[in-house]
């Protein structure tokens, strides 16, 4: 058996509207394929995946985790200190980070992340008809993740547009990257000047990396290029996450039926909606020796690109992979990643979602498509330009 060669283009326009009608395809053709139109190879199985991302000295992140090779191409910007980088490096700084990103100052925040999701939430059931993109999965993170991080309030309007910006870049020079870098000026501007320690509140989180900073754990650069990935990596994720959650739940209102009946489901709600329809669909990663596989070999620095999205939903692992059911062990789930790299904020991420559904479980009888939901093409992300629902409320009938 040799490495089967697919003319599959996972940057193609058609295949980013619908990732999940190609799939099949990519997982049944092999192990690990060759796709021709990128010239680089893939891998679609849940526990190729898995293996790949676990061996991280042989699949390396330094070289870059998108499309471009960082050792023969000058990378956008400069290289994350975390994401786009391997031990030693890598395991100080995310040492680092995870101290900074703890649970128990999460846990602080969470009685005023409750409060503000009810407020909102109140307000949007009044209006009944609103767009769950625009109004609940973007407007939730925006209202809670800055504030976090310490983020000055003027231009918070740039971090969306900088994310689909760095989401982008992770593909190869097609339409969306162009047009994201046509555009990436400004944003990318402000990002990077917010990470400066004069622009971070006392107390927030970016304040905390540059106390590290301080106590000899980084440089103060390494602090600011620190900062800037709590802002890549913190908002167009979670925004998305909460954005296809609430399609999942349109789309199956059986599931948020039980959700209410069972409000505790929440947390496997969220983690089921990021393996049924999950945000980040691909990372690439560079082989750092030849490997053989099937008799012939992926040679020393070769791009592969790993499809989350696919092995999330390879029926090798799942039972009915393709049903979104809440109230499955979705545990095993490669949408946070897996081994070294796996995500740093899923907390954060865990707990806006919770926190928006505590507030929409009592409230909220059906989450109602009221118009066709428009998607937001991104080479990394699947993402929603808007999601027209409307809320039915509830009539005081819930549990809680
Ligand atoms: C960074 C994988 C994704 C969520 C991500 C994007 C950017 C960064 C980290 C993670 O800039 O460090």
């Amino acid at each position: 058996m040799a490495i089967p060669r697919l003319a599959i283009d996972p940057f193609d326009e058609a295949f980013l509207a619908d990732p999940y009608a190609h799939h099949d395809a990519l997982r049944d053709a092999g192990p690990v394929v060759y796709l021709e139109p990128i010239r680089c190879f893939a891998m679609a199985r849940h526990c190729e995946v898995v293996a790949a991302l676990k061996d991280w000295p042989t699949y390396v992140s330094a070289r870059g985790v998108g499309l471009s090779d960082f050792a023969t191409e000058a990378p956008w910007r400069p290289p994350s200190l975390l994401l786009e980088a391997d031990p030693p490096l890598h395991d100080r700084t995310r040492g680092l980070m995870n101290k900074v990103a703890s649970l128990a100052s999460l846990r602080d925040m969470m009685p005023g992340w409750r409060a503000k999701a009810e407020a909102l939430v109140e307000r949007l059931v009044a209006r009944r008809h609103v767009d769950a993109v625009a109004d609940l999965a973007e407007a939730f993170p925006l209202s809670v993740f800055p504030d976090l991080i310490g983020l000055r309030e003027e231009g918070r309007e740039h971090l969306i547009p900088y994310g689909a910006t760095a989401f982008n870049a992770f593909g190869p020079r097609n339409r969306l990257y162009d047009d994201a870098m046509a555009r990436a000026a400004e944003a990318t501007a402000w990002v990077m000047d917010s990470c400066r320690r004069e622009h971070l509140r006392p107390g927030g989180w970016g304040a905390l990396v540059y106390a590290a900073a301080d106590r000899g754990e980084c440089t103060e650069a390494e602090a600011e290029r620190l900062v800037r990935s709590f802002l890549t990596a913190g908002v167009d994720t979670t925004v998305n996450g909460i954005g296809n959650m609430l399609y999942a739940f349109a789309q199956h209102p059986e599931q948020w039926r039980k959700l209410r009946e069972d409000p505790l489901l929440a947390r496997k709600a969220f983690e089921e909606s990021l393996r049924w329809g999950g945000t980040v669909q691909t990372f690439f990663r560079t082989t750092s020796s030849d490997i053989g596989v099937e008799r012939e070999t992926i040679p020393e620095g070769s791009k592969v690109l790993l499809f989350l999205a696919a092995a999330n939903r390879d029926p090798r692992q799942w039972q009915r992979a393709d049903r979104f059911d809440i109230a499955r062990s979705a545990s095993g789930h490669v949408g946070f990643g897996f081994g070294i790299h796996q995500c740093l904020g899923q907390m954060v991420a865990r707990m806006e979602a919770e926190a928006l559904l505590a507030a929409l479980v009592p409230r909220v009888a059906e989450i109602r498509l009221a118009g066709a939901p428009v998607r937001r093409l991104n080479n990394t992300l699947h993402a929603l330009a808007s999601l027209p629902v409307e809320l039915v409320p509830a009539n005081g009938e819930c549990k809680t």
